[in-house]
C-alpha cells in the first residue's frame, strides 16, 4: 500500500516537475514532496510503524524516489537558470565590432572665430598680435594716452576700479602703449582683448566685452591709409559692400577722430534695439594718433605719425551672425553656441 503510495507521488511529482513553467512553480513542487513537512517525510514518519524488514524495503523505495526527485528537480533548476541567463545575455548583448562614436568634439565660440579670421588678414598686411593685461594701471588706461586724472572723458568709460589704484582696463586702447614703448617705430599692430565697463547691460552693452585695436606708426600716415584698412577689415569679415558712415569722433587720445558706423545688420536700417532705433551701429571708433600719446611713448610726432582703431568686436560679430542680443554670446546656453 506504502509502496504504491509512493510510486503514485513520485510519477505525480516528476510530472509537476516536468511541467513547471517557472522557478515558483518548481519550487512548489519541491515544497510539497521534499520538504520538511512534505508528502516524502510523511512516509518517512509512517514507515517507522512498519515491521524491520517491511520497512527496511520502503525504505530503500522511498530513498530511490527521494534521489530520483532530487535529481530531476536540480536539473530543471539548471535549465530555468540557463534561460535566465540566455535571456540576460540577449537584452544585455553588446556588438563590440561596431565602430566607436568618437569623443564628441567642441568648437570655436563665434567671437574666436572672429578673432582669428582678423588676426590672420592683419597678420598678412605685417601687424604684429600683442596681448596685454586685464588688470590694467591708471597710467595705461588713462594718463598715457592723454586723460589726465581731471579730464572729463574719464567719464566717458565707467570704471570698475580695484585696490591700490589698479582697474580692469576698459578699453584694448592701453596695448597701443605697451606696443609703442616695447616696439617703438614703425609699427604695425593689433591687440584683441576682453574689457571692463561699469554699465547697464542691455540688447547691444555688456559689462563685459572684446575689442580688437588696432595701431600703425609710421612715416607718413593719412586719413587714407586709415580709411583703406577699415575697408579692408570690413570686407574680409562680411565678403560683401555693407554701408558704413564716417563722422568726427572725439577721443582724447587721436586727433582728428572720427566713428565709423555700420548700418544696422539686423533690421537692415529702419530701427530695432540693438541700434536703439536708430538705424545705425558704432563699430569702429579710429583715428590719427594724437602727438601727445606718441611723444609719451617715446615717439617724435614731427618724425612719426600713425593711426588707430578701436573696433567693438562682439558687436561685429554680432552682425556678421545676426546676433540681436549681446548677452547670448556669453550667456553660456550652449544651444545657442552649438548653432555656431
Ligand atoms: C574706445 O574704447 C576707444 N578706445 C576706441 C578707439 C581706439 C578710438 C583707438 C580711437 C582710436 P568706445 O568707448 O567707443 O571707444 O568703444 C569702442 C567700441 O566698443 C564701440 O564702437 C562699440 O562697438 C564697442 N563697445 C563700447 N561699449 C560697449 C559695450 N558696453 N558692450 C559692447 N560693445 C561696446
Amino acid at each position: 500500500m506504502l509502496d504504491q503510495s509512493i510510486q503514485d507521488l513520485l510519477s505525480r511529482s516528476l510530472k509537476r516537475i516536468e511541467a513547471a513553467q517557472s522557478p515558483a512553480e518548481l519550487e512548489a513542487v519541491r515544497v510539497d514532496a521534499l520538504g520538511r513537512k512534505g508528502a516524502l517525510a510523511a512516509f518517512s514518519k509512517e514507515m517507522g510503524k512498519l515491521p524491520p524488514d517491511e520497512r527496511k524495503r520502503i525504505g530503500m523505495v522511498l530513498n530511490q524516489a527521494k534521489q530520483s526527485l532530487e535529481s530531476s528537480y536540480e536539473s530543471r533548476e539548471r535549465a530555468f537558470a540557463a534561460d535566465a541567463l540566455s535571456a540576460r545575455l540577449d537584452a544585455e548583448w553588446l556588438d563590440l565590432t561596431l565602430p566607436a562614436p568618437g569623443p564628441r568634439r567642441g568648437h570655436l565660440h563665434p567671437i574666436t572665430r572672429i578673432q582669428r579670421e582678423l588676426e590672420d588678414l592683419f597678420g598678412s598686411l605685417g601687424f604684429t598680435v600683442l596681448d596685454g593685461p586685464e588688470v590694467e594701471t591708471e597710467y595705461y588706461n588713462f594718463d598715457a594716452l592723454n586723460i589726465p586724472a581731471t579730464h572729463p572723458a574719464r567719464d566717458m568709460q565707467d570704471t570698475f576700479w580695484l585696490d591700490g589704484g589698479r582697474l580692469l582696463r576698459t578699453h584694448t586702447s592701453p596695448v597701443q602703449v605697451r606696443g609703442m614703448e616695447r616696439l617703438g617705430p614703425p609699427l604695425r599692430m593689433i591687440a584683441p582683448g576682453r574689457v571692463f565697463r561699469n554699465e547697464s547691460v542691455d540688447a547691444s552693452h555688456e559689462h563685459t566685452f572684446y575689442q580688437l585695436e588696432g595701431m600703425m606708426v609710421d612715416r607718413n600716415v593719412s586719413v587714407g591709409n586709415l580709411i583703406y584698412f577699415m575697408k579692408t577689415l570690413l570686407t574680409a569679415i562680411f565678403h560683401r559692400d555693407v554701408t558704413v558712415r564716417l563722422r568726427p569722433g572725439y577721443f582724447p587720445f587721436v586727433e582728428p577722430g572720427f566713428e565709423l558706423d555700420i548700418q544696422c545688420l539686423i533690421c537692415g536700417g529702419p530701427g530695432c534695439p540693438v541700434c536703439k532705433q536708430s538705424g545705425w551701429v558704432e563699430l569702429l571708433p579710429c583715428g590719427l594718433v594724437h602727438p601727445n600719446v606718441l611723444r609719451t611713448s617715446g615717439i617724435d610726432p614731427a618724425v612719426w605719425g600713425g593711426f588707430a582703431f578701436g573696433l567693438g568686436l562682439t558687436r561685429l560679430v554680432m552682425m556678421r551672425y545676426g546676433i540681436d542680443d549681446i548677452r547670448q554670446l556669453q550667456g553660456g546656453d550652449l544651444r545657442f553656441l552649438e548653432q555656431f
